[in-house]
């Protein structure tokens, strides 16, 4: 091959392999579980079609590409209306079946975001679940943990809907083909803040010892830790203020033991008093 060809080559090369399934998302990570059905999965075919860029630039997932328990790759490719605005899938079993679902942040380009649910059955990835879309384009949402929140033994998606312009907090539980609120939005907190590539700063970890986790997450302004149960309705058991903006995820050490960075580089450590509830 003569260095012209060559060059064709490798250029072709380059123009084929843009936003094919080989392409990961740039600043996407590969979500790893153990279980049946999809146990890895990351965002492909990279994408600059929707305009809106608050997770650190303009480029979103255009396809969920998985590996499931078998080594076998699938891809599901978005239709032209939507895009993953979000960065690394999440993978758990939503319905306690053994098979994990694939949960993650898909806008629609007129519509805003949407809470999605996707299984992998008969060889393929098909939708099982979606919110409905905030209504507005540029309107997104963060999905700030997955845990059992509520103590029955089943995950629930902890949400803030658009946690820019006065977050709402939903406890969204997947009951066969719907995503169902389980209370009233708590409004007043924040997940994410405009150009961070963190898509949630909570944390969920059971604090309190009783087996069940807690959501610990920022105010609207991030300048306060609130701990939230949702044990027997949405309670607020402890918050504290920062004394700066909290600038990355928080993270638990230990049981009562919380990790805070802040904008000003500083990360604090707190301690949450015993007796927060027994
Ligand atoms: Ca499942
Ligand atoms: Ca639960």
């Amino acid at each position: 091959m003569g260095r012209s060809s060559l060059a064709a080559a490798l250029i072709y090369g380059l123009l084929v392999s843009v936003g094919t399934a080989a392409d990961r998302l740039p600043d996407g990570g590969v979500a790893k579980a153990t279980g049946q059905g999809p146990v890895q999965a990351w965002f492909g075919r990279p994408t600059d079609r929707y305009d809106h860029g608050i997770l650190g630039d303009g480029i979103e997932g255009g396809s969920l590409v998985v590996l499931d328990h078998g080594g076998n790759q699938h891809e599901l490719v978005l239709p032209e209306r939507y895009v993953f605005e979000d960065i690394t899938p999440r993978l758990a079993d939503l319905d306690g079946d053994g098979r994990n679902e694939v949960i993650a942040i898909r806008s629609d380009i007129t519509a805003g975001a949407s809470v999605v649910v996707y299984q992998l059955t008969a060889g393929s990835l098909t939708e099982a679940a979606a919110t409905a879309p905030i209504g507005t384009r540029h309107r997104w949402l963060s999905i700030a943990g997955i845990a059992d929140y509520t103590g029955d033994g089943r995950l629930e998606i902890a949400v803030v809907k658009t946690p820019h312009i006065g977050g709402s907090l939903e406890l969204l539980s997947l009951a066969g083909k719907r995503l169902i609120s389980l209370h009233d939005p708590q409004t007043g907190y924040s997940t994410h803040f405009i150009g961070s590539r963190d898509v949630s700063l909570a944390a969920s970890s059971d604090l309190t010892g009783d087996g069940t986790a807690e959501l610990v997450l920022p105010n609207q302004a991030r300048t306060r830790l609130v701990v939230l149960s949702f044990n027997d309705g949405a309670e607020v058991l402890w918050m504290q203020d920062i004394p700066a903006r909290i600038d990355r995820p928080v993270r638990v050490l230990a049981q009562r033991r919380i990790a805070v960075p802040l904008e000003t580089g500083e990360t604090v450590r707190i301690e949450l008093p015993t007796g927060l509830r027994e």
